[in-house]
């Protein structure tokens, strides 16, 4: 699939610092210690609906993943796929009789529209399940010759599930315990009641084919993937095991991010399947997570259409710690709105106090697990003696800007 334009980032100078990011596998901020080349997998849309402001919240999470590691110099190889077909996406398609492959693509190009608009950087591959189906179907086959994966027990429908247990490492990721498990898993896209099954919790890897449904011709017989397996197979083909950061909302670290890691664990046989699991909070409005099924939703290409600065937005979300559920609200933007513009006074003058500090303070917070509060509060130290007159360096202004471009990837 085609991405977005790529924003341009400054080399800053001075000491990088290496990224500390806290891993939900080990319940630790742990060092990302990539080589050099660091690789990162982070969970796409599903694209039945506009991106909202929880949405974007996780993408620019990961894109200051993307540009800490950039200023450690090293190289990123960022992957992310697309959930081109799925339940909801159908689901959404058959309630407004529209073709639910034109929606995707709508709400793809919508998508890649918003994240340019954001400044996030684009991934090196982005990859649709659906251009994918080649890959999974050699995985599922794989993993049912090997015995890891089983057809239901219904003739009609012999769908195929996967052996939670086939990994040896089920629940590592997210550490819950088989209530919790069971709970997450009817809440998000499971299906534990599914007659035929061997257990409740077991994923589905294929589903057979079922009138008024896409399907695909397949050595399993014509049908679709399953949504883990989606992830498991693009990561491994594009990153191969044990990658620096699999990334995306908390509220796919069950069943999804556990079933992803052990669908590839058990293909491979080795462990694991990210060395780090990184999970960002949600997003809530009036009091409720944002989500699509709920319809209290703020979208980002209505917040452009309105002409809302999308650096505003930046700040806004990077008010709060990327891990914390938080609250959007005309507050919490009218507040960034008003930061920004100071900053963009700021960089604006002739000279200020020297930049060092601030660089090196913006460094350290944003390494200690994405710190954005503490590394806004440490540029808004530097604007406020600059808007006050203090400090004569001429270069300070610049460098402030070009760090807080390349490190918050906020345009000044
Ligand atoms: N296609 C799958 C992942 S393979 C999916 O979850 N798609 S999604 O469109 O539902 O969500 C895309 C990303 O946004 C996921 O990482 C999800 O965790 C995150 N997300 C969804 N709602 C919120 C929210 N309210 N706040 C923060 N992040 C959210
Ligand atoms: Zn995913």
């Amino acid at each position: 699939m085609q991405t977005w334009p790529s924003p341009s980032v400054p080399r800053v100078p001075g000491t990088p610092r290496p990224l500390r990011l806290h891993d939900t596998s080990t319940g630790e901020i742990r060092p990302t210690t990539p080589g050099a080349t660091a690789n990162m997998y982070v969970c796409g849309i599903t694209p039945y609906d506009a991106t909202h402001l929880g949405h974007a919240a996780t993408y620019l999470a990961f894109d200051l993943v993307y540009r800490q590691w950039l200023d450690n110099d090293h190289d990123v190889h960022y992957v992310q796929n697309v959930t081109d077909v799925d339940d909801p996406l159908l689901e959404r398609a058959v309630r407004d009789q529209d073709d639910w492959v034109v929606l995707a693509m709508r709400e793809t190009a919508l998508f890649r529209e918003d994240m340019a608009a954001l400044r996030v950087l684009p991934p090196r591959e982005y990859l649709g399940a659906v251009e994918s189906i080649p890959e999974i179907v050699e995985a599922v086959a794989k993993l049912l010759a090997d015995g890891l994966a089983y057809r239901a027990d219904d003739p009609e429908h012999p769908d195929i599930y996967f052996d939670r247990l086939a990994s040896g490492h089920f629940g590592s990721v997210s550490n819950y315990d088989e209530p919790t498990m069971g709970r997450y898993f009817a809440e998000r896209g499971g299906d534990p009641d599914r007659p035929g099954k061997r257990h409740p919790l077991d994923a589905l890897l294929w589903r057979t084919a079922r009138p008024g449904e896409p399907s695909w011709e397949s050595e399993l017989g014509p049908g679709r993937p399953g949504w883990h397996v989606e992830c498991s197979v693009i990561a491994l083909n594009q990153l191969g095991m044990g990658f620096d950061v699999q990334g995306g909302g908390s509220d796919l670290i069950f069943p999804h991010h556990e079933f992803s890691a052990a669908h590839a664990e058990a293909l491979t046989g080795q462990h694991p399947f990210a060395r780090h699991y990184a999970h960002a909070g949600m997003i809530g409005l009036d009091g409720e997570k944002m989500s699509k099924s709920r319809g209290n939703l703020v979208f980002v290409s209505r917040l452009r259409a309105d002409k809302v600065d999308m650096m505003a937005l930046r700040l806004g979300l990077f008010s709060g710690h990327y891990r914390e559920d938080r609250a959007w609200s005309a507050e919490v933007l009218a507040d960034a709105q008003t930061r920004l513009g100071r900053w963009r006074d700021a960089v604006g003058r002739d000279s200020g106090p020297d930049a060092d500090d601030t660089i090196a303070r913006l460094r350290d917070h944003l390494a200690n697990d994405l710190d954005t509060p503490q590394a806004l509060r440490a540029v808004d130290a530097w604007v406020n003696a600059t808007l006050a007159g203090d400090g004569s360096d001429l270069s300070a202004p610049l460098r402030v800007r070009e760090a807080v471009d390349a490190l918050l990837g906020v345009e000044l």
